[in-house]
């Protein structure tokens, strides 16, 4: 039977030539595709030593590297499930994955190791591992002993592969279980579809400009999957640093990015057409792009950027097309369902909405994962009786207006059912934060609100009540909430107020406290 592990398939793909560049380091390490093949057998080596069940998790929180990169595919030719967490997330969420996950291994920075041990311990996790940016750390030590090839563990395509946790609507963060099947179908359809294949097989060599984080969708699956079945190098930066990017990019053919990655590129007086003369494909995604940088970037780089539409429970539903011209990817749009992968708006009571009619978007495929991770309830409520995905945004297929140059097929996002706030490209809910400011000391209630921000498109920002007479103070929030949670979360403004705008049901108006305080970051970069 075939083994449909996506390592098996990662490892059919291999280079011919096992000494090309995979992967180039900003301090200027090359690894080659066979340093990538070895060293992740040797860490699979030692993660099968330790006799794990089936479905053992793998929780993983360390600064992005090829090992970082290394040890999530040991992990999935291992047959484990690979659990990567953003590197912000602090103590009191660390709490809740580890309750949640039950991690057998934990892999965590250096620095972190004596924070990790103690949370390893109290979730009964018994493997716990470090690893630092610059091979140093105990895991590299722990797999040096094992041998350099690994025979990929069979799985089916329906096998979990790994959990990615999302933020929740109601505070508690759901582990969308991803299988080898949902990660193996969307890369070889964005292969093709982005153009992967055809510049292979025209001779051609991609050089991927990875910048992004190595613990999302975006970065660990979509950007690396595409590289990795593709044979292209990957240049990986261990950050977005626009004057680093600048650097790599005469070098480099494609790029992955959220908005503010392109806002960050376009502030750059030096970023033109030539720095660009090697690209052949900017991709955005994670967060809506405004028109006037899509416009703007046309006009300074000569390219058009790709907009494409996904989420941790879904990979990529929908992008604008690679090839046609370039008048094909229509700003405003996350363009057209992949191939294989069907995509529907409906009406409240589950009808087909009319082309332009505004909409829930929802999906089905090979690509939609299997439910959230010990929640069968939540995922029962996230599914249709026909097996499709509740995204939670709100959209339509095809031109609204009659102005609009939207075909039939093209789809536009033009809100959310669900409160969501997404920051640089990271989704955050109101609810959670809500929750830690309403339980600090003097304080009554708060409402938490995204507000357009010029560079990480959206900022949250809270409105706070206080107690009468209690000194309540908005830094001394924003401080307190540093300590405690991750820093994209925090808000970056604090207003302290005496109530808050309720409509007649007694539910808070969110609405007009972002209409009041919209222009609070017009001009602001931080
Ligand atoms: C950093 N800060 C932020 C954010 N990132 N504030 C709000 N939103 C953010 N996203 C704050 C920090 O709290 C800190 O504040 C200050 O900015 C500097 O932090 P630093 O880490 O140096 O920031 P940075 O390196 O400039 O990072 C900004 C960034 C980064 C490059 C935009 O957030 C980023 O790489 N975002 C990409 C996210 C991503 O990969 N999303 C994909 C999710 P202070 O100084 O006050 O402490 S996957 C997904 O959504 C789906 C599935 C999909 O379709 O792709």
């Amino acid at each position: 039977m075939k083994n449909e592990n996506l390592y098996a398939l990662i490892e059919a793909r291999l280079p011919r030539d096992p000494a090309a560049a995979c992967i180039e380091t900003a301090d200027g390490l090359v690894y080659s595709w066979r340093d990538l093949h070895f060293a992740s057998a040797r860490i699979a080596g030692w993660l099968a030593s330790l006799n794990l069940p089936r479905d053992a998790r793998v929780l993983v929180q360390v600064e992005k590297s090829p090992e970082a990169l290394m040890l999530y595919l040991a992990t999935l030719r291992a047959g484990l499930v690979y659990v990567p967490l953003n590197t912000a997330y602090l103590q009191a969420e660390l709490e809740y994955f580890f309750g949640d996950a039950q991690p057998s291994v934990v892999v965590c920075t250096p620095a972190r190791e004596r924070e990790f041990a103690a949370l390893a311990g109290a979730a009964g996790s018994s493997h716990v591992q470090t690893l630092g940016e610059r091979r140093d750390g105990s895991l590299l030590e722990a797999a040096a002993p094992f041998a350099d090839s690994f025979p990929t563990v069979p799985r089916a395509a329906g096998d979990l592969a790994a959990i990615l946790y999302t933020s929740g609507t109601t505070g508690r963060s759901k582990g969308a279980m991803l299988s080898h099947g949902n990660l193996a179908s969307n890369a070889l359809v964005l292969d093709e579809f982005w153009g992967f294949k055809e510049e292979r097989e025209a001779g051609g060599h991609d050089v991927l400009l990875h910048a992004l984080p190595l613990f999302h969708v975006h970065g660990l699956f979509v950007a690396s999957h595409a590289a990795l079945l593709a044979g292209a190098q990957m240049i990986f930066l261990p950050k977005f640093d626009p004057k680093q990017v600048l650097r790599y990019l005469p070098r480099s053919t494609v790029m992955m990015g959220v908005p503010t990655y392109y806002t960050r590129l376009l502030a750059e007086p030096s970023f033109d057409r030539h720095v660009c003369r090697n690209m052949r494909l900017f991709i955005s995604g994670s967060a809506p792009l405004l028109a006037e940088t899509f416009e703007e970037f046309r006009r300074r780089s000569g390219h058009t950027i790709l907009e494409r539409y996904g989420m941790s429970e879904t990979i990529m539903l929908t992008s604008n097309p690679y090839f046609g011209t370039p008048r094909d990817r229509i700003g405003g749009t996350v363009g057209v369902p992949l191939p294989g992968v069907a995509v529907r708006v409906v009406r409240d009571d589950g009808s087909r909405c009319a082309t332009g009619e505004i909409g829930n978007v929802q999906v089905r495929g090979p690509n939609v994962f299997s439910g959230y991770w010990r929640m069968p309830e939540k995922t029962a409520e996230e599914f249709t009786a026909d097996g499709f995905f509740r995204t939670g945004d709100v959209g339509h297929f095809g031109p609204s207006n009659p102005e609009e140059r939207k075909p039939a097929n093209y789809l536009t996002l033009v809100g959310r059912s669900k409160d969501l706030i997404i920051s640089g490209g990271y989704n955050v809910y109101p609810k959670e934060i809500e929750g830690y400011i309403d339980e600090m000391a003097g304080v009554v209630e708060s409402a938490v609100i995204g507000l357009p921000h010029p560079d990480f498109g959206e900022a949250v920002a809270a409105v706070v009540v206080a107690q009468a007479g209690a000194a309540v103070d908005g830094d001394a929030i924003i401080a307190k909430l540093k300590a405690k949670i991750a820093n994209f979360k925090v808000p970056k403004r604090v207003w302290v107020v005496s109530d808050l705008p309720r409509n007649t049901m007694g539910k808070v108006q969110k609405n007009l406290l972002r209409e009041r305080y919209r222009d609070a970051f017009a001009r602001s970069t931080t």
